[in-house]
């Protein structure tokens, strides 16, 4: 898929910024990027994204500063400049991608408040579906982080056409930091949704079995909502693999013909290596946990070197997926890299049910109370003043 990205904030651009790396690394180019900020510095920090497609806003308001933790000001200042960041979108090329993605952390300030609202204005303008990767704060970074998430993302899933979520809190390590783990945690997130934003894209080692076209992606996301990702990688190679990667670098001068024969890997093989992949993307670890039984669509996509691609292993795995989801329509296919990795992808698209998104929305409504009942406090004061003897 060709994708427009947009990091927003912070989090946002760096990670964008690892999109950016990551697709220099292959033969077709498929990404675009811009970064937009209120703080300079975080501009300053990119190392891929051109300078020119860093974006730095609201500097009448907060001066290169950045906006902290207020989301509303972040919002606001997005608002107010909206049109500048369109033109520059529009003037970067919008003709031939097919998503649009707006990465964004969204405990913070930025992000946050600048995230939906550019999505409502992408979308009024575009016919590209407009998608969000939001980051999760890890309650640790305290009751603002959440209260912010909580906001932004209520607003950013009506404003976008699906909304993948990863949760911070979900991918640290017990007794790490999470500032400790942004690079580890990016280098998770860029991984597996490199390999989803990338499909249907060609690359050298040909074209797939069973491709997975843009359509299927934007279809899968169709519901709208939330969306997670599972993912797993076997290391093993095929040996057949192996072999080719061997010869082409000159190393296996001397292998005899008849075990080249024996360590090929048969269909039964590797279809059932496909199987036990996807079943370890969508058991195990995902983006944002959630009960899988609640997602209306998926999207099984394997990525890996063609000898290792099976046509069979693909099918039996996306009725296995289909078993267990809600829903009826599973997409996928294969897609030839020049990885010696074979990784799968599973998306689970429009969820019905995580836990940490009731918490999230469960600590926003109380803040919100709290907010209120100290506004009802300071009332109170005032009306007890009102009637102070002294003013009678
Ligand atoms: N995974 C990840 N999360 C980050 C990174 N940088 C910041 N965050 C998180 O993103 C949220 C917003 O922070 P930040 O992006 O600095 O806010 P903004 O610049 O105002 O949009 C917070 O919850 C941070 O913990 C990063 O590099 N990776
Ligand atoms: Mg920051």
């Amino acid at each position: 898929m060709r994708v427009f990205f947009i990091g927003f904030g912070q989090a946002g651009g760096k990670i964008v910024d690892m999109f950016i790396e990551q697709d220099k690394k292959h033969p077709s180019r498929s990404f675009r990027a811009i970064a937009v900020n209120t703080a300079r510095t975080d501009l300053m920090g990119l190392n891929q994204i051109e300078l020119k497609d860093r974006i730095l806003i609201g500097q009448t308001v907060v001066k290169g500063h950045g906006v902290g933790t207020d989301n509303v000001t972040g919002a606001k200042i997005t608002a107010d400049e909206i049109d500048s960041i369109i033109n520059i979108i529009d003037d970067r090329g919008t003709h031939d991608i097919d998503a649009f993605v707006i990465v964004a952390g969204l405990g913070g300030g930025t992000g946050s408040g600048g995230s939906p609202v550019l999505a409502r204005h992408l979308k009024r303008i575009y016919r590209e579906p407009v998608y969000a990767l939001g980051i999760l704060p890890a309650p640790e970074e305290g009751r603002l982080y959440s209260y912010n998430a909580a906001r932004s993302l209520s607003t950013l899933v009506n404003e976008a056409d699906n909304t993948f979520i990863f949760d911070n809190s979900a991918w640290k390590n017990e007794g790490e930091s999470v500032r400790g783990a942004y690079q580890r945690l990016n280098d998770e997130i860029v991984r597996r949704f490199g390999v989803l934003f990338r499909a249907g894209e060609v690359s050298k080692s040909g074209v797939g079995e069973m491709v997975v076209d843009s359509s299927e992606i934007i279809n899968t996301l169709r519901g709208g909502g939330i969306s997670s990702v599972g993912y797993a990688v076997s290391d093993t190679v095929s040996k057949s693999t192996k072999q080719r990667q061997g010869r082409a670098a000159g190393l296996l001068k001397g292998f005899k013909k008849k075990e080249a024969a024996e360590e090929v890997l048969t269909g039964e093989d590797k279809s059932a290596k496909i199987i036990g992949l996807v079943r370890r993307a969508m058991l195990g670890r995902l983006t944002l946990q959630c009960d899988y039984s609640t997602a209306e669509r998926a999207l099984v996509l394997i990525a890996g070197p063609p000898d290792d691609m099976d046509r069979k292993g693909v099918e039996k795995s996306k009725s296995w997926v289909e078993e267990n989801i809600a829903g009826v329509e599973v997409r996928g296919g294969d897609y030839p890299t020049v990885s010696s990795k074979v990784a799968a992808v599973v998306v689970l698209a429009t969820i019905g049910d995580a836990p940490r998104i009731r918490e999230l929305l469960a600590i926003a409504k109380e803040t919100k109370e709290d907010v209120i009942k100290s506004k009802e406090r300071r009332a109170t004061m005032f009306d007890d003043e009102e009637v102070d003897p002294l003013f009678e």
